[in-house]
């Protein structure tokens, strides 16, 4: 197989959740520049028409949904409705997310069930909602967005760590039940990436000085840098082409070497 082929997504349908910004944009624009037609779906108006300027001035056509990936009616009428214009959705992201920072004693049982929901949830019934329609059409590609969180925990995320580590285990079960349909099914584990979910953790202390969290990160990276929403592009691409079709139930760690590193002696 020619190598361009093998990355090459031309006439694919990809449905990328929670992708009006950050990792999930940027997970869009390869797909998009890879061939792809990309759908993706935000909670509210606003999101949607800030989102489809951003996509136009990427030069991507986009199409939206106003739709919580919660909401399961909401969500197996939206896919409905991409099936029914596209005719198929070939790659599914699972990207959709949100983290709630609380010591555990501490947090209450309504925030621990909204991340639940949502980061472990919400992608089992969209995959259960796109994996139909794969299997009816030969096959498919999907990508959960896992975490360093899916091996290490943390202070004040029990909530987030629980999610991603199930959000492992379903990628894997997944990959498990409906590989035999040629439906790949794998994980993405960005380590520590500069989106808006991460500002918290990078804010310039009132001195000027860097966040301690900062610090903590870069002295835990072996490459001693935050990575990027772009560092996520070429495993994205990987996982969602022709070059993964035999790589099932993968986590594919992207964290500039943080799992592999025991941190660096502070000076
Ligand atoms: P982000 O900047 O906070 O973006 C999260 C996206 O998810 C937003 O578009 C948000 O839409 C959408 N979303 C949240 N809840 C939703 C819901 N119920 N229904 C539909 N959309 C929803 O986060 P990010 O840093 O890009 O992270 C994206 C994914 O990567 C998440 O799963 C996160 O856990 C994971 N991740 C992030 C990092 C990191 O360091 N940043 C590292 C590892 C994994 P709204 O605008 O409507 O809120
Ligand atoms: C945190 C961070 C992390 C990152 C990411 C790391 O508070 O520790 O938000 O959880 O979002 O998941 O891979």
């Amino acid at each position: 197989m020619e190598i361009h082929e093998m990355f090459s997504l031309k006439g694919k349908v990809a449905l990328v959740t929670g992708a009006a910004y950050g990792i999930g944009f940027s997970m869009a624009t390869i797909l998009a520049k890879a061939g792809a037609k990309i759908i993706f779906n935000v909670r509210s108006q606003k999101n949607l028409d800030e989102a489809l300027v951003r996509y136009k001035e990427a030069g991507i056509e986009a199409k939206g949904y106003i739709c919580n990936v919660t909401n399961e009616e909401a969500v197996i009428a939206m896919v409905k409705d991409i099936i029914k214009e596209y005719g198929s959705i070939d790659i599914l992201i699972n990207n959709a997310g949100i983290i709630k920072r609380v010591p555990m004693i501490e947090m209450s049982t309504e925030d621990f069930s909204e991340v639940i929901d949502i980061d472990l949830v919400a992608p089992f019934i969209v995959a259960k909602a796109v994996i139909p329609n794969m299997i009816k059409n030969g096959g498919g590609k999907i990508i959960n967005v896992c975490s360093m969180m899916s091996e290490l925990g943390r202070e004040t995320v029990s909530a987030y760590a629980a999610a991603k580590g199930g959000l492992k285990m379903l990628t894997k079960n997944i990959a498990s039940e409906y590989g035999q349909y040629n439906i790949q099914c794998n994980g993405i584990g960005p380590g520590y990436i500069a989106t808006p979910q991460t500002a918290p953790l990078r804010e310039k202390q009132a001195d000027g000085s860097r966040h301690p969290f900062d610090q903590f990160i870069v002295a835990k990276t072996p490459q001693e840098r935050w990575g990027t929403p772009e560092d996520l592009q070429g495993p994205t691409l990987f996982l969602a082409s022709k070059a993964s079709d035999f790589v099932n139930g993968h986590i594919l760690y992207v964290d500039g070497g943080i799992l592999a590193y025991i941190g660096k002696q502070p000076s």
